[in-house]
């Protein structure tokens, strides 16, 4: 953690107009987002022109840096940004289309503990140029699938925009995790520690039913707080949240009609090695 710090005081220095706890803003990516924006989210959209800069709410979107009034992000913490709705019924019904074709290249598969080989409830699969895995030799990162030997599907087109608008982050994402979660399934609170660069966040993205996610401090003992993550939900971990213990308590069942059979879909989208 400790050679983290120094890297966020220069990223704020230099963006004071993102400030927002996104720490790696730079005035080159937001003229990107801007042009990519609308093609990730189809509802109306607002121009910076539209923007009273005198609207003093706080939040970035009334200060015009995003194109789109719909996007709100919300610092749930310092480093945890939280963009409610990110994702509009249309494009989540484009990513689990995705998603679909990706599970065929790529099927769910069921990981194990390291050592006990204990099954988790959660299924899993990837896409990108690394996957994550975990069996009874330990968790890792890998290019091919452990069960067909085959190396993951690439990343859609959309996902990559999602990093792109979210991550703040000059480099493209080495991993997509997919978590396939059914009505019963969790995740016990853990930290991600298993990439080697901590400096990029991790971007989540949510899709079916509604979870109750359970987020703490950098500590296993610190008091922990939850929210509830709905179909097409975003949330970004970096900076000081990056290391944070986190967790899904439990789904709420009924909640989403995206999937015909109920669950939920995670993505979560990380950067695994230095940059070269
Ligand atoms: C906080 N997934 O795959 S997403 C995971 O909903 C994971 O499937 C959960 O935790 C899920 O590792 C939570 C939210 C999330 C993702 C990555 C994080 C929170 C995070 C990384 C660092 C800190
Ligand atoms: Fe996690």
């Amino acid at each position: 953690m400790a050679g983290l710090v120094p890297a966020i005081h220069v990223f704020r220095a230099v963006s004071t107009d993102v400030e927002s706890s996104l720490f790696f803003g730079s005035p080159h990516i937001l003229t990107a987002n801007r042009i990519h924006f609308a093609e990730i989210c189809s509802r109306t959209t607002a121009l910076e022109k539209d923007v009273d800069p005198r609207n003093k709410s706080g939040d970035d979107a009334s200060r015009g840096i995003f194109q789109n009034r719909t996007m709100s992000p919300i610092t749930l913490s310092p480093g945890l940004v939280y963009y409610p709705d990110y994702l509009d019924r249309p494009a989540q019904e484009r990513l689990l289309q995705s998603l679909r074709e990706i599970t065929m290249q790529a099927p769910l598969f069921t990981p194990r503990m390291p050592r006990t080989g204990k099954p988790f409830s959660v299924r899993m699969t990837n896409c990108g140029r690394l996957g994550w895995v975990s069996d009874v030799d330990g968790y890792r990162y890998q290019p091919t699938h452990p069960e067909t030997g085959k190396p993951w599907p690439a990343m859609p087109e959309q996902v990559l925009r999602a990093w792109e608008e979210l991550s703040f982050y000059p480099h493209p994402p080495d991993a997509c995790l997919i978590n396939f979660y059914e009505q019963s399934a969790r995740m016990g609170m853990h930290q991600d520690k298993d990439e080697k660069e901590f400096e990029a966040p991790v971007v989540s993205l949510s899709l079916g039913d509604t979870a109750l996610f359970r987020y703490g401090g950098l500590e296993r003992r610190d008091p922990t707080k939850s929210i509830r993550l709905r179909s097409g939900d975003a949330i970004v971990f970096g900076g000081p949240a990056r290391l944070i213990y986190h967790g899904i308590d439990r789904l709420n069942a009924g909640s989403s009609d995206l999937l015909p059979q109920g669950g939920r879909l995670n993505l979560t989208l990380r950067k695994v090695d230095k940059a070269l």
